[in-house]
């Protein structure tokens, strides 16, 4: 019977489209995932998304749709997060959605259990309070010490939530991050030690109520669980924890690895384990915290508007370039920074010149001197040169150095290891020279197709062992160099003369073209440009007036600044609002606007706005107002659209606009 494995990646956030460095992650996953399916085990390859939280519900609720509509456009919308591992030929086992049914129901279980066992207590969450949006929000959320929402102040107030005790847990995952080789890196230990559980670990408040986007508490309603709470029973509900939709819980858990981002470790190393000690399940046998891709030194983010686009680049270079030159560039457990230059250099040495090189020169050379097939017998030679020996035994070794290079989830030096016997062997053509062997046939012709075998055998080997990297350019080789898929197991990458000594061999396509860096950097540079353009609102704005007016009647409009003391809708009217203003002459002002549709009342209080204030006054809804507050209108997707224009609040009430 096959042995088990089970691995995930981190489940991501349907917020925006994913970028680079969620790739980065998935294709590492799906390269352990390859290489072990490769080695014999019986796998489990797990990935998916967590969607709920407020940062979804505040999304959605600014594009105008549910949370739910929201999140299934970027799940599985055109050119979603399910389309984008298609394309970067993932091999995910399952993908769970964490409002998939089965899940919702098993964390109501999970944190019930947890409620049951006295690890979860309901106690009270200290933090601000917005009283006019009924918003609680923590100190970490306010903006300059006010409501992020209308930037009003906040007053201290508790709200009720559940807790989890996560402080009970702290000696014990302490122990099992110091004393074990569950957290790896090793190097993130310490960090992980010195941080967050040495300066005491606090409870863990597990339940929010100012937000409904969750999972409902079934037995207090009003309760939603805390998001990670949530995502992190993913890596057991998916394989069926209780729930029915799944039975391979006994079989896949507890995981080989959880490989995460490094600043998602605290959660799954700290807060994950603590978890499982509660509910009395095993512990996964390893996390992996990998580094991030960065662009300019900095990490990708939509808001810093750097994200690079995994589309893009598959496209223009192919999904196999591309998920080799993650996999081969950045040493997995550190930060790497991320550049066209240098994924282009990349593609350039290693794919096209050395491993493309080794296989066009091999094949053309095995068609043009043997017709596409070595005579029998060639796999042996009785008088080796040292450079015979030093290639097969360098090949005959391959594998187990890059079995340990993978075990200790050293992606990059695995890859490295291969690419030492594919320069090695770019290297025996030029010191066997078989074009000079070619001149005699008849003295020379065995030796020459000796030489051929060795390349074409250690070619097979290589791309055996790059086949969980890239998987479609690999099964092409295996075409041209003939091994059949006897020829491509895991167990043959150790068996040196494997390959048949009269394969019938072809030159096919080119796998790996070479790129012309300055064309192709300013083809990205055009698509990037593009791509951020089509993001952009189709805004229209009003033309420009066609004459101009001159400066002394310019100068007649007498532009203030107020402040808005009150704010309430015209009683019958739809449009409008009624604002109360103080224009600094110590009198108020009253000025009606017709804006409604585009603010509440109560959020304009406060407020520093333009007005003008020198015309004359008109009655409106049989109320007069004096002036007209300045707005700034563009129309949008069709849609008119109206922002007030809003002084810096630093401006007193009177100051004259000139
Ligand atoms: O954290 N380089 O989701 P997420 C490398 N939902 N990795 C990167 C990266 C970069 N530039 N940017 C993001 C979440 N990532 C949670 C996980 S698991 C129970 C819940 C990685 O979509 C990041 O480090 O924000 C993380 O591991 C993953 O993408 C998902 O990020």
């Amino acid at each position: 019977m096959k042995k088990p494995f089970y691995i995930t990646t981190p489940i991501y956030y349907p917020s925006d489209k994913l970028h680079i460095g969620h790739t980065y992650c998935t294709v590492a996953t799906d390269a352990m995932a390859r290489y072990k399916r490769l080695a014999g085990y019986d796998v489990m390859f797990l990935t998916g998304t967590d969607e709920h939280g407020q940062k979804i519900e505040t999304k959605a609720k600014e594009a105008g749709v549910t949370p739910q509509q929201f999140v299934d456009n970027i799940v599985e919308g055109e050119g979603g997060i399910l389309d984008l591992w298609k394309l970067m030929n993932i091999s995910n086992d399952r993908f769970i959605r964490t409002t998939d049914d089965y899940h919702v129901s098993a964390i109501q279980k999970i944190f019930k259990k947890m409620y049951e066992n006295g690890d979860i207590y309901k106690g009270s969450y200290k933090g601000k309070y917005c009283t006019p949006c009924e918003s609680f929000w923590t100190e970490s959320q306010l903006k300059d010490g006010c409501c992020p929402d209308c930037g009003r102040p906040v007053v201290d107030a508790e709200e009720e939530a559940y807790f989890f005790r996560l402080s009970k847990y702290a000696d014990k995952v302490q122990d099992l991050l110091e004393n074990t080789d569950f957290l790896q890196p090793r190097s993130r230990v310490n960090e992980m030690v010195n941080n967050f559980i040495k300066p005491g670990l606090e409870d863990l408040c597990v339940s929010r109520t100012s937000f409904t986007w969750g999972v409902p508490v079934d037995f207090d309603p009003g309760h939603v669980v805390y998001v990670w709470v949530d995502a992190l029973s993913n890596y057991i509900t998916a394989l069926g924890y209780d729930n029915d939709k799944y039975d391979d819980y006994s079989k896949f858990w507890p995981a080989d690895y959880h490989f995460v981002g490094k600043e998602i470790v605290r959660f799954h190393s700290i807060i994950w384990p603590a978890m499982l000690m509660s509910l009395g399940e095993p512990l996964p046998k390893h996390v992996f915290g990998h580094g991030w891709l960065l662009l300019d030194g900095g990490k990708m983010s939509k808001s810093k508007g750097n994200v690079v686009d995994p589309y893009i680049l598959a496209e223009k270079f192919g999904v196999d370039a591309l998920r080799f030159f993650l996999m081969r560039t950045f040493p997995f457990g550190s930060d790497g920074n991320f550049s066209n230059e240098l994924l282009i250099q990349t593609i350039n040495v290693d794919l096209a010149n050395d491993l493309g090189n080794l296989v066009s020169r091999t094949t053309a050379m095995v068609g043009k001197y043997f017709g596409g097939t070595l005579p029998a017998g060639c796999k042996d030679w009785s008088a080796p040169e040292s450079f015979d020996t030093d290639l097969i035994s360098m090949a005959s070794a391959l594998r187990g150095v890059y079995e340990a290079q993978m075990e200790s989830c050293a992606p990059h030096n695995a890859l490295a290891e291969t690419f030492r016997v594919i320069q090695r062997a770019n290297k025996y053509i030029d010191e066997t020279a078989p074009w000079a062997l070619a001149k005699d046939m008849e003295a020379n012709g065995q030796r020459l197709a000796h030489v051929l075998y060795n390349l074409l055998e250690t070619t097979r080997i290589c791309g055996i062992l790059l086949s969980p990297f890239m998987p479609e350019s690999m099964e092409k080789l295996f075409v041209q160099i003939g091994a059949a898929a006897e020829m491509q197991t895991w167990d043959s990458a150790a068996v040196w003369g494997t390959l048949s000594d009269t394969a019938a061999v072809t030159k096919g396509e080119n796998l790996f073209p070479r790129i012309d860096m300055e064309k192709a950097l300013a083809e990205l540079e055009a698509a990037a440009e593009a791509a951020k353009k089509a993001a952009m609102p189709a805004l229209e704005i009003e033309p420009y007036a066609a004459e101009n007016v001159d400066f002394d009647t310019f100068c007649k409009s007498d532009f203030r600044a107020v402040k808005v003391k009150a704010c309430e809708n015209v009683k019958k009217s739809e449009k409008l609002l009624k604002f109360t203003l103080d224009d600094g002459t110590g009198k108020d002002r009253q000025i009606l606007s017709g804006i409604a549709k585009y603010y509440k009342a109560e959020e304009l209080v406060g407020k520093t706005l333009l007005a003008i204030v020198n015309l004359p006054p008109r009655k409106m809804m049989g109320q007069e107002s004096c002036g007209m507050l300045i707005s700034a209108v563009h129309t949008e997707k069709g849609e008119e659209k109206l922002n007030l224009v809003m002084l810096d609040d630093k401006i007193p009430a009177g100051a004259k606009m000139c």
